[in-house]
């Protein structure tokens, strides 16, 4: 990687902190990915992507908005990206999977808040954050209590939040506040990057999130045979970067592994040997460098392949019909796809539930793992639903909380090792 610490000090990082977060991340990624054998040629895209994560990245986001784009930061899938697309903004997925800043963190939030909100406090403080500190603007979002109560503190602590409401039942009700809403955003993106969203912009944008979408559901399908083509350490690796990278790009890479995917599964070759247990993931997001639990599976003798999840099918199902003739007609193609995403913080949430089920059947998985953060209510609430649905429904499911920390590793690896012998064939 070339010298960014020019950058780095003029975004405001603490660069010897920084430094060492990117040592200890290039490190866990050498040991957790880079160790993996038989992976597709392909995924050299994001090795190369991940050892630039603050570096190149970073600089092509400081050259768009040299070029007057602006760069919108995120922390959910229900900020609709065309919409951003479709001013020629940049979004950004900024939540974080580490354990950094946490105890500054703490004297904003309770002890009792989960890792994803206060990795969001702790990069900020800690000055580590490239994304968090190249933004124009950082959308948060009503979801969860955690989240809606954290941005009060946020606010003044990035000075550019704007905060999106979002409906909690799936309701005709819901829906007009989610149109409302989308329109509100559709406004400020106007606004702050002084540009009319017309027809063939939002169309454009549309095409491009949806060619990214179909990218990584080709990718979620190709895992569906025995042996399964690749690792879910790589697909969830896929998943994570997303968020962040330049979305025609990403898309053209997923399809280049994709191609070389469908070559595998035609000559029967797979990361793990065929009948090896194949575990479905399901819950709450993992954002980089949040590992530690799909690589305990990993090296429990099962292999992923599928994640109900934001960083993965949750947040990439269902595409936007582009057909409209109008800007409305077509931020209504947008509503409807985003409001079918079944984030748990929905009330009652079925289709949760059917959508998981789909995916056991689709991706041929043994059991199901569902991961729900400590303190994160709506998962955690929502994981005996889940458990009580899938056993009846005779698929195996275990379920874990656990956090950003490391000290679990041990019982974890003692439970997961524990479910694959059950789920054996
Ligand atoms: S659509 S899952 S990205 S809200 S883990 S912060 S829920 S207490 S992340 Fe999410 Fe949007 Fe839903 Fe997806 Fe709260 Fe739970 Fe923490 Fe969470």
């Amino acid at each position: 990687m070339a010298d960014y610490h020019e950058m780095w000090a003029g975004l405001g990082l603490d660069l010897k902190t920084h430094d060492m977060v990117l040592e200890i991340v290039g490190k866990a990624y050498q040991d957790i990915f880079l160790s993996q054998k038989n992976r597709p040629k392909g995924m050299w895209y994001f090795d190369f992507v991940m050892s630039e994560i603050h570096g190149l990245r970073i600089k092509e986001l400081m050259d768009a908005k040299e070029q007057g784009r602006k760069i919108i930061g995120t922390f959910c899938v229900f900020v609709p990206e065309e919409i951003v697309l479709a001013v020629d903004a940049v979004c950004i997925g900024l939540c974080a999977g580490a354990e950094l800043g946490f105890e500054e963190a703490e004297k904003y939030l309770p002890r009792n808040t989960c890792s994803l909100i206060k990795s969001a406090f702790g990069f900020k403080l800690a000055k580590v954050c490239p994304y968090i500190e190249s933004t124009d603007l950082i959308v948060g979002e009503n979801t969860c209590d955690g989240k809606k109560k954290a941005y009060e503190s946020y606010k003044d602590i990035v000075g550019n939040l704007y905060v999106m409401d979002l409906p909690q039942m799936k309701s005709t009700e819901g829906r007009a506040l989610l149109k409302a809403e989308y329109k509100k955003f559709a406004q400020k993106l106007e606004e702050i990057s002084g540009k009319k969203i017309t027809v063939e912009s939002l169309k454009k944008g549309i095409e491009i999130a949806n060619n990214k979408r179909k990218a990584i559901n080709r990718m979620a399908a190709l895992r569906s045979t025995d042996p399964t083509p690749i690792s879910g350490l790589d697909a969830l690796l896929a998943n994570q970067v997303f968020f962040y990278d330049d979305p025609v790009r990403f898309t053209g890479s997923v399809n280049a592994i994709c191609d070389e995917l469908e070559a595998r599964n035609r000559e029967g070759m797979g990361v793990a040997a065929k009948g090896t247990p194949r575990i479905l993931l399901s819950g709450c997001p993992m954002a980089v460098p949040n590992w530690k639990v799909p690589y305990i599976i990993e090296t429990s003798n099962a292999v992923i392949v599928g994640e109900e999840m934001c960083t993965g099918e949750r947040g990439t199902q269902n595409l936007v019909n582009a057909n409209g003739n109008t800007v409305d007609e077509l931020i209504n193609g947008i509503v409807d796809r985003y409001f079918q995403i079944d984030c748990a913080v929905f009330t009652p949430n079925p289709s949760r539930l059917e959508h998981i089920k789909k995916m056991v059947k689709e991706y041929k998985a043994d059991g199901v793992l569902h991961y729900g953060l400590q303190f994160c209510q709506p998962y955690q609430m929502e994981s005996k639903i889940v458990e009580k649905e899938l056993e009846k429904a005779g698929i195996p499911t275990l379920l874990i909380e656990t956090d950003y920390s490391q000290e679990d590793a041990g019982q974890l690896k003692t439970r997961i090792e524990a479910f694959v012998e059950r789920i054996k064939k």
